[in-house]
């Protein structure tokens, strides 16, 4: 039986080029600053998100909690929605390893933080406060289906904040996503953040790795902290060739992911017993719900993996699916006929 494997874009596998590319990887000692391919990676990475250095690290993950060690000390506060992933889903590793305390305010439904709401959450100079160090975006925004914050979006969170001589971090995990859906170029959406985490391991299809940019200085903080938590790998090379091929070719193909999103919410939405915003439906990611008592949860997991669709359950009856390379319109078709069937019963 044909797997679709909709659970999310970091299933992919790696292109023939990166395969490729990895085999033929001229390779170093990283942790020395000598491998030429991780520094070739780097260097490219910095120049597409418009930042004067870039960190190779293993994971989305990793890149975080590397950025929040390098802007924050302990004990310092860190303002982030209630729906970032950071907060919910990289279990308390800002808390467990960089000491700060999470400040969470609600994210609206398409990912954003309401911007009066955020200045009001900064510290003022008291003996009782922490102090407010950082701010954290994400874009697109996972929980949030994959929406994406515009740059008017982002600018009006930054500015002021930046204005309060608090830095920005952009979880940007799928930025990449957010260019291409909003039309604009990567750079617009990261003028106006000190330091960027992105994944090369998610639609960008590379086996491993995520990045982290920012100024110099920054980078220079956090490749001290990437070695801090065990992240200083050595021939690294041979990941960071396939990270070089999912920046130069794996892209603008994200497109198509977007497409095919689109094409299975607006089939899931005619499905009777299940429902879906088509508003967040901006990216490769589609959040949708089960509205009928008929069956549980767990019933559409498994009555779908039996007919080889697999999809997560991300609680209160809610569900994603993902698209991504290697998954092709015709596979939507088998998914949504795979869908009537367990759902209502029909083929
Ligand atoms: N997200 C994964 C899971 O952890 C849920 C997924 O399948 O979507 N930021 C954002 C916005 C992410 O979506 C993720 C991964 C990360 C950070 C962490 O990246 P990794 O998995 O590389 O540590």
């Amino acid at each position: 039986m044909k797997i679709i494997d909709l659970r999310s874009d970091t299933v992919t596998q790696p292109t023939p080029a990166m395969r490729e590319a990895m085999c033929k990887a001229e390779v170093g000692d990283d942790v020395f600053g000598e491998d030429p391919t991780v520094n070739e990676l780097e260097a490219l990475a910095a120049e597409k998100v418009g930042k004067e250095a870039a960190l190779f690290v293993a994971s989305g993950t990793m890149g975080n909690l590397v950025s929040i060690l390098t802007h924050c000390r302990r004990g310092d506060e860190v303002i982030m929605g209630d729906k970032a992933h950071t907060f919910l889903f990289e279990v308390g590793a800002a808390a467990a390893f960089a000491g700060v305390q999470v400040h969470i305010l609600p994210n609206e439904p398409n990912g954003m933080l309401n911007p009066d709401l955020v200045l009001a959450a900064i510290r003022s100079e008291n003996i009782h406060f922490p102090p407010t160090r950082l701010v954290c975006l994400e874009n697109t925004h996972n929980r949030c289906g994959g929406c994406a914050l515009s740059p008017a979006q982002m600018d009006s969170i930054c500015t002021p904040v930046r204005e309060r001589g608090i830095p920005v971090h952009l979880d940007g995990a799928r930025v990449f996503n957010a260019s291409v859906s909003l039309g604009v170029d990567l750079k617009e959406l990261t003028r106006n953040v000190d330091s960027v985490m992105f994944c090369l391991s998610k639609g960008l299809s590379a086996p491993v790795g995520s990045i982290v940019a920012g100024n110099k200085e920054f980078i220079s903080g956090a490749r001290k902290n990437r070695k801090m938590v065990g992240g200083g790998m050595r021939q690294a090379g041979v990941i960071a060739a396939a990270g070089i091929v999912a920046l130069n070719e794996m892209v603008d193909r994200l497109a198509e992911d977007h497409t095919n999103a689109r094409l299975l919410a607006e089939g899931l939405k005619e499905i009777d017993g299940l429902d879906v915003d088509l508003n967040t439906v901006q990216s490769d990611i589609v959040i949708f719900s089960l509205v009928t008592e008929r069956m549980t949860p767990s019933d559409v997991v498994t009555g779908l993996a039996n007919q080889g669709v697999k999809v997560g359950f991300i609680g209160n009856r809610q569900f994603r699916a993902v698209t991504h390379y290697g998954i092709e319109e015709e596979d939507i078709l088998l998914a949504l006929d795979a869908f009537r069937q367990v759902v209502e019963g029909k083929a």
